[in-house]
């Protein structure tokens, strides 16, 4: 397109339009890079692309004022006054969040829908007379405010005399299949490592221990979400097969407090089958399976709604401390908020989620890097497809790339007027691998680049915070890479 507006204005002659037809790339006609390592599929690019998901941890333990029901309580003291899914998903909307994962079923085996397969559930509970069903009002609120439902699926079960047994896992299985085929697209199953020890079990009580890898069919289980909702991401449930350990689409960030480490690869080795929590939090940068992170955090100190909780809710800018090292570091963020006895957030929460929505969008509103005039070291085969304004088109599907061979090429912008930025977010082009180890960005002051700031892994998205500076050119540098990079975006953003 380039080529032809050059030819179009200037008019040349038939020989220096030969000429310039040989010498000057035709956009497209460059072949692009070759993926390095593992690749997302699909559905883990869709998953990676949300970002930012609610969490609804809501149970029995709501009115026991409990975290972990011990699975003998009685269906009857499920009973919220007001319950409004509208409320929760409006709020998790205002927020900036893109879905929102209820619990359908906690460690204590009671129900949010009507399971036909145990009478441990909404069926039994007073609420609406027993003929109420928590998940379809939040499938219904989630399809109205244009969120994405996910689902939680204790597999540990306190309340099941058959738990730790096959028998169970069928039962676990059957209830798989009723909430993948009674409320639309789900677009995340998140499979809990808290599993077995002491609970109620039908009354015979005791202790069942089990091997998570290996006692819940994880191989059949998955095969069975494959089959009901190809789309749907599976989270965790992670089992061994021979001397391998096969990954699930997304796995845990290693801290309940949101934050995942520094660098957090999207890669996991399948050889090392003892995992330990900084293999969750890093990720393993040589491994052969694409895994990406999810950190998830409480909006509360606890995972349920507790009164005397009510004055320990997490600030917006608490909030915004966790988005720079969850989603900063390239991993996705499900922030918990717990609905109280009514069924509803509470104000303050719901007030703070206002606010922290509102810091995002002021933050992420305005790119300053968009009125750049951006040159690159090296653009891959000199075609403007892979030419450095790809960075600053605000769309993740086209990248700058260089020639194989370049690993550590640069980018300079010059602003016509300076500009004041304090956020730096870098992404690369996923569908070709995570490609770069170690990358610095620079500004230009009094006469000389002064470094800004560093850093390792990019992946999804690359946040770094800083004080704000002002400059009139900025220069991002490749420092190491493991192939020629493919970087999808690099903007800058002023806090407010
Ligand atoms: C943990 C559970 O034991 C907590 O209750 C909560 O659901 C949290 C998200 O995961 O493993």
């Amino acid at each position: 397109m380039m080529l032809k507006s050059v030819l179009s204005d200037h008019a040349p002659s038939a020989l220096v339009r030969l000429v310039i037809l040989c010498c000057v790339p035709v956009a497209g006609a460059t072949e692009p890079p070759a993926p390095y390592g593992p690749v997302p599929t699909a559905r883990q690019l869709a998953w990676q692309e949300l970002e930012f998901y609610g969490f609804v941890h809501f149970t029995v333990n709501t009115f026991t004022d409990q975290e972990w029901g011990f699975g003998d309580e009685q269906p009857a003291v499920f009973q919220p006054t007001e319950l409004n899914a509208d409320q929760i998903v409006a709020a998790c909307r205002d927020a900036g969040m893109k879905g929102l994962i209820l619990t359908a079923k906690h460690h204590d085996g009671f129900c949010l829908w009507p399971s036909q397969y145990t009478q441990h559930s909404v069926k039994h509970s007073p609420w609406k007379n027993g003929q109420g069903d928590v998940v379809q009002e939040f499938a219904t609120a989630c399809q109205k405010h244009g969120l994405k439902l996910g689902l939680y699926l204790s597999p540990w079960d306190r309340n099941h005399a058959e738990y730790g047994r096959p028998a169970y896992v069928e039962y676990y299985k059957d209830q798989i299949r009723e909430l993948l085929t009674r409320y639309g697209p789900v677009f995340e199953m998140w499979f809990d490592g808290a599993s077995g020890g002491s609970g109620y079990y039908g009354g015979q009580g005791g202790e069942r221990k089990i091997d998570y890898n290996t006692n819940y069919d994880w191989k059949g289980v998955r095969a069975l979400i494959r089959q009901l909702q190809p789309d749907c991401a599976i989270w965790c449930g992670q089992y061994r097969e021979g001397d391998q350990l096969v990954w699930a689409d997304c796995r845990w960030g290693g801290s309940e407090g949101g934050d995942v480490g520094d660098p957090c690869w999207n890669t996991l080795s399948s050889q090392r089958v003892e995992t330990d929590i900084a293999d969750y939090q890093h990720g393993h940068r040589d491994g052969d399976v694409w895994c990406p992170a999810e950190g998830d955090v409480s909006i509360r100190p606890g995972w349920f709604y507790h009164a005397h909780q009510d004055d320990q809710v997490k600030s917006p800018q608490q909030l915004m401390n966790i988005y720079y090292s969850c989603v900063g570091r390239g991993a996705n963020l499900i922030l918990n908020v717990p609905p109280d006895r009514r069924g509803q957030l509470h104000a303050k929460d719901v007030e703070v989620l206002q606010q922290f929505g509102q810091l995002l969008a002021a933050t992420f509103r305005h790119d300053l890097a968009g009125s750049a005039r951006i040159t690159a070291s090296h653009v891959r085969g000199g075609d403007p497809t892979f030419g450095p304004q790809q960075l600053v088109d605000g769309v993740r599907t086209t990248y700058w790339s260089t020639d194989d061979e370049v690993r550590t090429p640069e980018v300079v912008m010059e602003f016509p007027q300076p500009i004041t930025f304090n956020v730096v977010r870098l992404r690369e082009y996923l569908p070709l691998g995570q490609r770069v180890d170690d990358w610095a960005l620079d500004t230009w002051q009094d006469e000389a680049w002064q470094e800004y700031a560093r850093g390792t892994a990019i992946g999804a998205c690359r946040l770094v915070r800083g004080t704000p500076r002002t400059t009139s050119r900025i220069r991002l540098r490749i420092v190491r890479a493991a192939a020629c990079p493919a970087l999808a975006e690099c903007a800058l953003f002023a806090e407010p």
